[in-house]
């Protein structure tokens, strides 16, 4: 696919040119090459400055190199960075009780990238299974949603209903049903004496920002609830205000027994994920069942304590929400129906669905890009817009000054 013909300098050319030849091209990134960022803006090596509205898929909550960040990260740096979990450090107790408080649970697992923390969060639903809930060994099935997205590990791909996240990487683990996203029935349906759990976004990131029906996690909860398996709310990438709560499925009535995070856990400074739940699942492990020889280091955990303050302290759910909705009507009211068929999403992870006739995303994410906004499609059909929770007003005005010119008119192949 020929590229958009941003001005790029030799300088800009180079860099992709040496992602060309020493790289795998598992991405097919916009031809932006950036290489400094500040909150909500970022600036690529020419010093050409764009609007960030992907924020690294979410893990840029707090902003870019937000300075409180940078404050920890010098003071942390110099001081120790890694130890093992063989001893303890100093900022691991501090960070997990500030954690499990700030999701209200009992107990926190650290990992370091998302699919870590998913992988870890089905092994400890299994093992619930077995020693608690007294499943036959080796028969514990987790229910997922058709169109998932959580993470690309063999084991993940293998539940992923997408023919590219599996092709050639068989064989896979068994052990997962999928059911239809949006459908409490389907997941009723799919329930066995085997069942330990159902793991799920409550909204779809990857598949389009697909928000389920009103109603729809707080149903399943209680069928988890009534019949004896845990609700695994993976939000990695909805977590941590993105969606103007703390977490996504605080818009509903439900009470996960686990949740994942990962992603802004880090504050966009250092990956940390984490598995966290009640007492009655997180406590059956025993010293030996799991681990990681980064997880929970003094670095990390000192940075994500930084990155939940600024969430706390810049009541950033508040911005999502307050921000979000303007984001959506404004768009759902400018934009014509022959372009755009739906601008959808909560918080600051929106979306904007393309008619199948008005030609690729990717042509409006390179408009977009032309015009110093930075926006990822997703699917071939919908582009995805989640910038830092720390845009400003006037940035946001700007946004959508550009986006309703990208978008009032068909841009097709
Ligand atoms: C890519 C998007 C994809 C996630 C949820 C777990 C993970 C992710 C809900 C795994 C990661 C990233 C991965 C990155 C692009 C991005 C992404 F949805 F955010 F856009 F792929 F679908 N659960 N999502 O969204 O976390 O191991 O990456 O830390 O793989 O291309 P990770």
């Amino acid at each position: 696919m020929a590229d958009m013909n941003l001005p790029l300098s030799s300088v800009g050319r180079n860099h992709i040119k040496l992602n060309d030849m020493h790289g795998a091209h598992n991405y097919h990134p916009l031809p932006v090459v950036l290489a400094r960022g500040q909150g909500e803006w970022v600036w690529d090596v020419d010093g050409r400055r764009y609007l960030d509205m992907l924020s690294a898929y979410s893990a840029v909550n707090q902003g870019h190199v937000h300075p409180r960040m940078v404050e920890t990260l010098m003071e942390q740096a110099g001081r120790i960075t890694l130890t093992s979990r063989a001893f303890y450090n100093d900022q691991i107790g501090p960070w997990l009780k500030e954690l499990t408080e700030f999701c209200g649970m009992e107990r926190a697992l650290p990992m370091n990238s998302g699919a870590e923390a998913v992988e870890t969060a089905v092994k400890l639903a299994r093992k619930w299974g077995y020693r608690t809930k007294k499943v036959a060994p080796e028969q514990a099935e987790i229910i997922v949603c058709d169109s998932n997205f959580h993470g690309r590990t063999t084991m993940i791909v293998g539940f992923s209903s997408d023919p590219q996240y599996r092709a050639d990487f068989g064989p896979f683990t068994g052990g997962f049903k999928i059911v239809p996203y949006g459908d409490a029935q389907a997941l009723r349906q799919a329930i066995t004496p085997n069942t330990v759990g159902f793991l799920v976004e409550p909204i779809q990131g990857e598949a389009g920002v697909i928000v389920p029906p009103a109603g729809y996690l707080a149903e399943c909860d209680r069928i988890c609830k009534e019949h004896n398996f845990l609700f695994i709310a993976d939000e990695i990438q909805t977590g941590l205000c993105r969606t103007g709560k703390t977490f996504c499925f605080q818009h509903e009535n439900c009470a996960p027994e686990l949740l994942i995070l990962g992603k802004a856990l880090g504050g966009g400074f250092y990956p940390i994920s984490a598995v966290v739940g009640t007492d009655a699942v997180l406590g059956l492990l025993k010293p030996g069942d799991h681990g990681s020889t980064f997880g929970g280091n003094p670095l990390a955990c000192a940075l994500s304590r930084t990155a939940l303050r600024i969430l706390q302290d810049e009541n950033l759910a508040g911005r999502a929400e307050t921000l979000g909705q303007r984001f959506r009507s404004r768009l759902t009211a400018a934009l014509p129906k022959s372009v755009v068929k739906e601008v959808r999403g909560k918080g600051l992870l929106n979306a904007i669905e393309l008619q199948s006739s008005a030609g690729p995303a990717r042509n409006y994410s390179e408009q977009l890009a032309l015009r110093g906004v930075l926006a990822k499609e997703t699917r071939s059909t919908t582009i995805r817009f989640a910038p830092p929770l720390v845009i400003g007003d006037d940035a946001m005005e700007w946004a959508l000054e550009q986006i309703t010119e990208v978008f009032s008119v068909v841009r097709g192949a």
